[in-house]
């Protein structure tokens, strides 16, 4: 297993000064930093690639859908759109270096139409990532699909929904994250739902229940470590939590984070505590 942290520690908007930051994680032993992604042409591109390269670390993305661009909306013209909108992240991920793209991509944020998933809409999703098929071999990226809780999607908040999505799309480039911030509301045992989800688990996003420092709340991480060891898995437990930075007024940072948890410090402290569960 890889330990990476998720750049939303530091920021919502990613841009080239951020880069200063992975010469100090690469350091601190981090392999791997994900990095947001809302409007793909809004990243620096090569810089980021360059600066990935030069620091030897790997560029993961987590990318959040725009609210206009929604795969499961009832209307075609948005659901084409929201397709091409995911073609663009795959090619810029790609161009970037990264080989791994997650996040809840079904529908925006915080799209509650007040009904249950219906037929039409699970169907809207399975053949939209189907869509992606060409992309994302030509890319060479892989997709991971992100559950989250019920105050941010209605449509898929559990493993065992985001299992059932992925083998009806029926693609092994796709899989799912696990975020244990989301099921540790939805999962009735997160451990659990790692298993579950054996190989289809493809991402982890290692997150607090207060999206702080790990190993400060209640999210069995030794347990979930030893899930993870059970099914095999190769992949990142990525550090996501959002440290607090006055200078980012409107990112979840801000709004949410306890002023004494820096974005430095919940790196740090999160490394350490991971790094000391692995050993
Ligand atoms: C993305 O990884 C995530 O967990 C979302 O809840 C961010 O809003
Ligand atoms: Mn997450």
């Amino acid at each position: 297993m890889k330990l990476g942290v998720s750049a939303f520690a530091w920021t919502a908007k990613f841009e080239s000064s951020h880069l200063a930051l992975l010469p100090s994680l690469k350091e601190m032993g981090i392999e791997g930093v994900e990095v947001p992604m809302f409007d793909p042409a809004a990243l620096p591109i090569r810089a980021i690639r360059n600066a990935f390269e030069a620091a030897e670390l790997e560029c993961l993305v987590c990318a959040i859908l725009p609210t206009q661009l929604n795969p499961i909306s009832p209307d075609a013209f948005v659901r084409r759109a929201a397709i091409e909108h995911l073609t663009a992240c795959i090619e810029v991920a790609a161009a970037m270096g990264c080989r791994m793209l997650g996040g809840p991509l079904y529908s925006p944020i915080g799209y509650l139409p007040e009904h249950r998933p219906t037929s039409e809409e699970w169907r809207w999703a399975v053949e939209a990532f189907q869509s992606l098929s060409e992309p994302l071999e030509a890319c060479e990226v892989n997709l991971s699909i992100e559950p989250v809780n019920r105050s941010e999607t209605f449509f898929l908040r559990t493993a065992a929904e985001a299992k059932r999505l992925c083998e009806e799309i029926g693609n092994p480039r796709i899989g799912v994250t696990i975020d244990t911030f989301h099921a540790n509301i939805e999962e009735l045992s997160i451990p659990a739902a790692i298993r579950l989800l054996g190989p289809h688990l493809k991402h982890l996003h290692a997150s607090e229940n207060d999206r702080g420092s790990l190993g400060r709340g209640h999210v069995p991480f030794p347990e979930i470590v030893s899930a993870l060891r059970e099914i095999d898995y190769k992949g990142y437990l990525m550090i996501e939590g959002f440290g607090f930075d006055s200078n980012e007024q409107s990112a979840p940072g801000y709004l949410w984070a306890i002023p004494d948890v820096t974005p430095a410090s919940l790196a740090a402290e999160s490394y350490s505590y991971l790094r000391s569960l692995l050993r």
